[in-house]
């Protein structure tokens, strides 16, 4: 999809590229890969990485009383001139590099995934008692902190106890990382169900800068959160996520094992699930994705 940049480069995810923009800032480049039971598909989805981008960039702003954020700049004309390929228009980050903390932020304000699958065996979440009778999906008495340490690439990271980051941090920055996580999670999170949207759960990535506790990474989209219709939860099953539905629905009536290579996605599934992103931006920012940079880019 992107042109290779002539930038030192830092590392690659699933769906992310980081590159070196000198001694204190990184390029952040969003793709339009998605992935389906963490297996990334063939085709791209056109338009996620600029709708990941412009939904991030909503929330650093609209949150940035809570947490100072890496953002520096998502305009393509503050890159260096020959990196300035049309086609990364909209799906751009200009950050400030951040002593990253060794713990990824997690905030469940609903029981889904892993947190679900530890209640149903032991009653507890992260190691932490919760009341009985709670069922998949149940929305928990209030948002918790749940923090796990990352794992190495294709593994999947682990669970700890707020004890066990304690560890990992020291207790002065996982404290604070605990507040100030769950105060992004609870904002956004009400902000986006007066607009339809359940954010379940969430992922955050903290670090430092200059010795500040800045927000980094991406905050509140569909990739590090599970989004879900409010009209369409209900407690006792998972509600269809409301970005990669149209996906997970085409390859569930397929006999597949999960395991790369991934089946091809048809055209109206591609286009569908395109739709499902910009319109999760739109009701959640109330702007219209056509005024984003890059967006009339085909
Ligand atoms: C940084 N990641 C994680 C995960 C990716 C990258 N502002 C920053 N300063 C220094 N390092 C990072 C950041 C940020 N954000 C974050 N790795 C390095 C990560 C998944 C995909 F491309």
């Amino acid at each position: 999809m992107t042109a290779t940049l002539d930038l030192p480069h830092l590392y690659s995810g699933k769906v992310r590229d980081i590159y070196e923009l000198g001694s204190d800032r990184l390029l952040f480049v969003t793709s339009d890969r998605i992935s389906a039971f963490d297996v990334v598909m063939a085709e791209a989805i056109p338009h996620k990485g600029r709708v990941l981008t412009a939904m991030s960039a909503f929330w650093f702003d609209h949150l940035s009383d809570v947490c100072r954020s890496h953002l520096v700049s998502t305009d393509l004309d503050e890159l260096p001139p020959e990196a300035r390929d049309p086609e990364l228009a909209g799906r751009v980050m200009i950050v400030r590099r951040a002593e990253m903390l060794r713990i990824e932020c997690i905030v469940r304000g609903y029981l889904s995934g892993s947190a679900w699958k530890e209640y149903e065996r032991e009653g507890t979440m992260h190691g932490a008692r919760l009341p009985t009778g709670l069922l998949e999906s149940s929305r928990l008495p209030e948002p918790v902190f749940t923090p796990s340490t990352k794992a190495d690439d294709g593994e999947h990271d682990l669970n700890i106890s707020f004890d066990e980051a304690v560890g990992v941090v020291g207790k002065e920055l996982a404290e604070k990382a605990r507040d100030v996580s769950l105060e992004l999670y609870s904002r956004g999170a009400d902000w986006a169900a007066e607009r339809g949207i359940i954010i379940a759960d969430t992922k955050f990535e903290l670090g430092l800068v200059d010795g500040e506790l800045v927000v980094a990474d991406e905050v509140l989209t569909p990739d590090s959160s599970r989004f879900w219709p409010a009209a369409a939860w209900q407690p006792g099953s998972t509600p269809p996520s409301f970005d990669k539905q149209p996906v997970r629905d085409y390859l569930d009536g397929l006999e597949w094992d999960k395991r790369p290579p991934p089946p091809p996605l048809p055209p109206d599934v591609v286009s569908a699930t395109s739709s499902r992103y910009i319109e999760a931006y739109e009701r959640i920012t109330g702007r219209s994705f056509a005024d984003w940079p890059g967006s009339a880019v085909v």
